[in-house]
């Protein structure tokens, strides 16, 4: 079968001098074409690879000729497709998602959150996570004076054409311990997410990455409703674009925000992942958004007081310099001493918030193939993660969230957690990496030995 078309429309235009924005990289370019953009702006050929990457056959709509494309001419137009709530919904269950959501966009939220989200980073809450800082290049005026918006806090910054947002759902529960859980002496802890994997055609476990897994789930929906609706433009996200997705959700009726900052569903939880399907579809039934799931935190703050480094500073606001998940995977370098002290036993991401959560008791486990708990991952042992060279650390995690961490970004939070588990037979491991040429293994594995020698 042909691959359904779409409609690619750059969606920019030089503007005298003013650098634009690439729908597609969203990169920037300046008037002479330069900048951090793929350039697909002027490159047809790059246009035509995006297109592919996306599945999809490549129709340019040029902006000059805007008027002439299939999907803006008269006749197109009133007969143009709408997105169903249903069907997507169903399309996204089919593709393997626990549940999902449709909103139309703008949503009645989006000021709010756009705000919140402001607000946040321009208080420094996203530390080095400097993607979360991009900006259009185009500055707005404020009372302070210009300033340039942030990329990523109203969805029609960098996607001007979206109209509709399809965002789902994918439940990571699983049957073994919570961090909180007694463990055996000398076990770190791996977030729950990171655990996933799959087996391969032989049978073997391989890890799987939720960011891959998802993404494929959600292109398959993007290649259906293309097929049966025709041409729109939309762009899938796992994680990794420049949206809120939390915001989006909530908008979706998928979830609350709870105290912990996670989106929590009234029956799965919130150990679920999030995606997005944005679209340049309108929405069927627009005008009657999908009811909002109420805050059931109602007076509970076992999150706030259970957080063992103060990262959520109020009840729905984290500050994220300050949380075990950024210091053990964002984070470059040494780490404070007195937040390594409160890090624990984590040495990947961090679920004490979501762990003591009661919405989290009674979550269903998931059945699914392709994020199963890889039994390995679960509690640890120090020692064993200490003993992996680099060749075996790609061996168990390349494909897995953890690499991201990076071998000796692991080996520092390994130490970290040999310290704060008041074991000296861990006294050799780091004496061995006080020589380290790496800044921050060096430093935890220096604050560990004192630690345990004190
Ligand atoms: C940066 C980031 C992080 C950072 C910062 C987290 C944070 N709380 O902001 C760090 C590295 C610390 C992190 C940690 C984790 N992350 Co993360 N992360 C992201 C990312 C890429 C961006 C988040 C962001 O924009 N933060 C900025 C703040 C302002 O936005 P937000 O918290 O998402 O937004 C909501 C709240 O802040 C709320 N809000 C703000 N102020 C107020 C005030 C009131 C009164 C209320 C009610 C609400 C409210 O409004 C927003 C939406 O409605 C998203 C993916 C994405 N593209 O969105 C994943 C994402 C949020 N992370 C996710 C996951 C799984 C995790 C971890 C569980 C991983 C782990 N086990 O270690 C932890 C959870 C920690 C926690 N308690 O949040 C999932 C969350 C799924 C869910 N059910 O919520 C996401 C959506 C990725 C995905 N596609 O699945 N993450
Ligand atoms: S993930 Fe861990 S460190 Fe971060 S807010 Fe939750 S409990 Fe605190
Ligand atoms: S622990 Fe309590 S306050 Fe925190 S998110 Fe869960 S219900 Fe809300």
């Amino acid at each position: 079968m042909a691959p359904p078309q779409v409609a690619v429309r750059p969606g920019l235009q030089m503007i005298g001098a003013r650098p634009a924005l690439c729908w597609m990289c969203i990169g920037a370019v300046n008037a002479a074409g330069k900048g951090r953009c793929c350039n697909s702006i002027r490159n047809p050929d790059r246009r035509r690879f995006h297109a592919k990457s996306l599945g999809v056959s490549f129709i340019l709509i040029d902006d000059r000729k805007v008027n002439h494309s299939p999907r803006q001419s008269d006749d197109r137009q009133s007969a143009a497709p709408s997105l169903s709530r249903a069907r997507a919904r169903a399309l996204a269950l089919e593709a393997g998602f626990s549940e999902a959501g449709v909103v139309a966009l703008p949503h009645a939220h989006l000021d709010r959150d756009a705000e919140r989200f402001e607000r946040w980073v321009r208080a420094g809450r996203a530390g080095t996570m400097s993607y979360l800082e991009r900006t259009d290049s185009e500055p707005q005026s404020s009372p302070e004076g210009a300033q340039e918006k942030l990329l990523r806090a109203r969805v029609h910054t960098p996607f001007p054409w979206a109209l509709s947002v399809l965002v789902c759902f994918a439940n990571y529960n699983s049957p073994q311990p919570r961090s909180i859980d007694p463990a055996s002496e000398g076990a770190g802890w791996i977030a729950r997410y990171a655990w996933s994997g799959k087996r391969d055609e032989h049978g073997a476990e391989r890890p799987s990455d939720y960011h891959k897994v998802l993404l494929k789930r959600m292109k398959a929906v993007e290649m259906r409703l293309h097929a049966e609706l025709g041409a729109f433009e939309s762009r899938a996200f796992v994680d990794t674009g420049p949206v809120v997705e939390r915001s989006l959700a909530t908008a979706a009726g998928l979830g609350w925000t709870g105290k912990n900052t996670c989106l929590i569903h009234p029956q799965l939880g919130s150990y679920g992942f999030l995606a997005v399907l944005l679209t340049s579809l309108d929405l069927e039934n627009a005008k009657t958004p999908p009811t909002p799931a109420p805050d059931r935190c109602g007076s509970c703050t076992r999150c706030i007081e259970a957080c063992p480094t103060g990262a959520l500073i109020a009840p729905y606001k984290m500050d994220a310099t300050l949380c075990i998940a950024y210091l053990t995977i964002e984070h470059q370098g040494p780490v404070a001493p007195r937040l390594m002290e409160g890090m624990g036993r984590q040495v990947f991401g961090c679920d004490i918030c979501q762990d003591v959560c009661p919405w989290n008791r009674k979550a269903p486990i998931s059945a699914d193939p392709e994020l199963g708990a890889r039994a390995e991952l679960v509690n640890p042992a120090l020692e064993a993660l200490a003993a992996m060279d680099e060749a075996e650390f790609e061996r168990r995690f390349n494909g897995s969230p953890v690499r991201r961490a990076g071998f000796l970004g692991l080996r520092q939070n390994t130490a970290i957690a040999m310290g704060n588990s008041g074991l000296q037979r861990f006294v050799p491991w780091l004496e061995e990496w006080v020589e380290s040429a790496d800044d921050g293994l060096r430093s935890a594995a220096r604050w560990a030995r004192e630690k345990l020698r004190a």
